[in-house]
């Protein structure tokens, strides 16, 4: 703030300093003439670290990543060409319920008025269009019409991000980014969390207590909200104090430790591990945290629990008869814990039905590489610190299937589903945690969609590991539904990254046709730290999961439903 305190302070300056305080310290960009002033302040700021990014698909996908590692995130596109852009993973974030901030320069707040033609629009003088289309996908959508009203709209935006997790947007005129501003209040009061109503609390554990009263076989299932409701540590305490089963959703993994005693594997209907299925069904009661029931996670709802649920969302909590607004997950779940009645009855029956643990075969080193040997290397590379992006396709079965061991992260986009997104939230994440091992899991189509960016990750020397498998096309829309536009032109994607290097990048691409020469690619892609290692895992076109099979089956079948009021004449 040194510099700043000296010279006139601006709007600028004043989104740069929020953005700071509210933890960020990367904010990501593509430059274009409507957002260059604001670039400039945001530059300015000590405690922010630009990162340019190839395109703003890719750019707000970063930061959807970003948000994931940071719990909070920036964007900063340019009118239009760049925002309509970054809508795609601005989608996401609200989608996967991140509290992304996408801000965007836009036209000198003249040219309306003055109904001038402007450069990257829609060629009429109505500049509100592109703020209107960002109320759909955001929680929050502010224009600053003035220099005045900045403070107040930038803070009640980015407030309402953090609040609700959700994506803000901010859109600031080219000619107001420079313009003299009052200086921010305590950022308390943009980031204070709004706490559990005390009354609604008591009432909801009282209701909880009555929802259990007489339940033999009551069972945990936990969905994605729970890792963005921050409330991991507070469902252990409750599950301990359960004594229950514990099942996940796929989109959930990694949000309750797979080493627990009770994590009896994932529910995912007719594709679940271990015996989280047979436990599912076999419960009288079920406690939801944060779970999402959607076609996917529901293997085309087949898997829908057919029993009343109890449900505890981020900030509510329902029941078959009674709902409770403004409470907490974490408050609720740890209010709760002492509260219940200690009952393992489907822990007894889950140690009758686990499984034996799979038999695995170990190739030998020449033997053609398959998926089940790439599964079972990438099973020996995660450690406590793996963070594991599993993108779109068979890499999602893939991902899904591993052990995750004690401290390793998943990340997952299973609501939004765009296929790449892995390449640029991975990037954004790595930033955020360069302590860590990212690791990708992405199809050959998926990596086609946003290969760009790593661009990045060489620029920024990210020392990210890519398994790129590569199967010769869009093999998960195979399974759902075949047709010519399900194969795709093939790349050599090992040489592709090495292109990116130029003359001063270190990004190392590798191709694995057999297990041994995996092995071998693995050893260089670990001891690499100087950027980005691709390896690409060529596979039979035929080699995929049964469990991909399954499920396409199912959601062809949920997509294939024909309309309901369909007239008798048709
Ligand atoms: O393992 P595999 O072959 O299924 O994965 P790959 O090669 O990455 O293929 C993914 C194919 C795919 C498509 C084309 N999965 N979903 N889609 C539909 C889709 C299209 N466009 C976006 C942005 N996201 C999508 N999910
Ligand atoms: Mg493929």
């Amino acid at each position: 703030m040194a510099a700043q305190q000296q010279g006139k302070f601006t709007v600028g300056d004043y989104l740069a300093e929020r953005l700071a305080q509210v933890g960020c310290r990367h904010h990501f960009v593509v430059p274009g003439d409507y957002n260059l002033i604001l670039l400039d302040k945001l530059q300015a700021h000590p405690d922010l670290r630009e990162v340019g990014c190839a395109n703003e698909l890719n750019c707000a996908l970063a930061a959807e990543g970003y948000a994931r590692a940071n719990g909070v995130s920036a964007c900063v596109v340019t009118y239009s060409v760049g925002a309509l852009s970054a809508f795609n993973g601005t989608g996401s974030a609200y989608a996967e319920n991140l509290p992304l901030i996408l801000i965007s320069g836009s036209p000198n707040t003249n040219d309306s008025g003055q109904y001038h033609i402007l450069h990257h629009t829609l060629g009429h003088p109505d500049y509100t269009y592109q703020y209107e289309m960002a109320k759909k996908i955001t929680c929050c959508a502010v224009s600053v019409p003035r220099a005045v009203d900045a403070p107040r709209l930038i803070d009640r935006a980015i407030r309402a991000a953090i609040l609700s997790k959700k994506p803000c947007y901010i859109e600031i005129p080219t000619n107001l980014a420079g313009a003299t501003c009052v200086r921010p209040g305590p950022i308390s009061a943009v980031t204070d969390p709004i706490t559990s109503d005390k009354n609604a609390l008591d009432a909801a554990a009282k209701c909880a207590s009555e929802y259990l009263d007489g339940k033999l076989k009551p069972v945990i299932l936990v969905g994605p909200k729970v890792g963005r409701a921050g409330a991991e540590k507070e469902l252990i305490q409750f599950a301990e104090a359960m004594g229950c089963s514990v099942a996940l959703q796929p989109a959930a993994k990694g949000m309750f430790p797979e080493d627990h005693k009770q994590f009896v594997g994932i529910f995912w209907g007719q594709v679940s591990s271990d015996a989280a299925d047979s436990m599912v069904h076999w419960a009288d009661a079920m406690i939801c945290v944060g779970t999402i029931f959607n076609d996917y996670s529901t293997v085309g709802w087949t898997a829908v629990p057919d029993i009343p649920l109890m449900t505890i969302d981020m900030d509510h909590v329902t029941f078959p008869g009674a709902h409770f607004s403004r409470v907490r997950m974490n408050e609720f779940l740890s209010h709760l814990a002492p509260q219940v009645t200690f009952n393992d009855t489907t822990m007894i029956e889950y140690k009758r039905l686990k499984p034996d643990p799979p038999h695995v075969h170990t190739a030998t080193r020449e033997e053609a590489l398959t998926r089940k040997e790439i599964q079972r290397q990438v099973q020996e590379m995660l450690t406590e610190r793996t963070s594991l992006f599993v993108d779109t396709g068979d890499s999602w079965f893939n991902g899904i299937a591993l052990k995750l061991p004690p401290g390793a992260k998943f990340e997952i986009e299973m609501q939004w589903g765009h296929i790449g997104w892995s390449i640029p939230a991975a990037f954004g994440y790595a930033l955020r945690h360069p302590d860590r091992h990212t690791i990708v899991l992405i199809g050959d189509g998926s990596f086609q969609v946003t290969a760009q960016e790593v661009s990045q990750m060489v620029r920024y020397k990210v020392p990210i590991t890519i398994l790129l498998i590569n199967n010769r096309g869009y093999t998960i829309e195979v399974e759902i539904h075949d047709g010519s536009y399900n194969k795709i032109k093939n790349w050599d994607y090992a040489k592709l990254v090495e292109a990116f290097n130029s003359t001063d990048g270190q990004a190392k691409g590798l191709l694995a046709n057999t297990a041994g020469e995996l092995a071998d690619a693995i050893k260089v892609a670990e001891a690499h730290k100087e950027g980005p290692t691709l390896i690409e895992c060529t596979i039979d076109q035929d080699d995929c999961s049964k469990e991909l099979i399954t499920w396409g089956h199912y959601v062809a079948a949920a997509n294939a439903r024909p309309p309901r009021n369909m007239s008798v004449q048709e």
